[in-house]
């Protein structure tokens, strides 16, 4: 069945097989978590992305996780919020998926989520929040490999939006 866990830190440190990069569409870097991923990579995961020629929003690429603690770290760009007359509810759901099928298909037991989207990219927490733990309790349902999926929450108040979700 699996386990959905919801802590506070920092997700670079995650002793996971697999960490989630809230990206964006160039994978080439950015501000946020994606900024201290690749701070705590070095150059080597720069270079590794590169070769992607980018990755449209709600799909997902994997990596290597160079000298973190995760053996891997899988690249989705989530949804920019608009406003949610949108896809984004859709697309959010994608990131997770395909970020969890990504896993799957390379073994991963445990994978480790920072809140995608909720940053730089606006996406109201009371809204991703449920969509988050839905898309990935779906998903545990059916799963053969990926047993534990953490939230891993930064601050207080994402914290707060998904253990009241869970
Ligand atoms: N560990 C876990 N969560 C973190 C960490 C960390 N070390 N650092 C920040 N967060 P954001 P987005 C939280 O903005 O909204 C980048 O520039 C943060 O507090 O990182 O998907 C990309 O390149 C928030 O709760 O991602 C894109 O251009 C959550 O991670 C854009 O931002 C997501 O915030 C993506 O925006």
């Amino acid at each position: 069945m699996g386990e959905i866990k919801v802590v506070q830190s920092d997700i670079t440190k995650a002793r996971v097989d697999a960490i989630v990069n809230a990206a964006n569409t160039t994978l080439m870097g950015g501000g946020g978590v994606d900024g201290a991923i690749h701070r705590a990579t070095g150059p080597g995961l720069y270079i590794a992305c590169r070769r992607f020629n980018g990755c449209p929003t709600g799909e997902a690429r994997i990596t290597s996780g160079f000298n973190l603690p995760a053996q891997y770290i899988i690249h989705t760009p989530g949804p920019i919020w608009h406003g949610g007359d949108g896809v984004e509810r859709q697309l959010l759901a994608n990131s997770y998926r395909n970020s969890l099928l990504l896993a799957e298909e390379y073994d991963c037991r445990t994978v480790a989520f920072p809140s995608i989207s909720t940053g730089v990219y606006a996406f109201p927490l009371n809204i991703a929040a449920p969509i988050a733990l839905t898309t990935i309790r779906d998903f545990l349902n059916t799963a053969k490999v990926v047993r534990e999926v953490t939230m891993v929450c930064f601050d207080t108040q994402t914290l707060a939006a998904y253990r009241q979700a869970l």
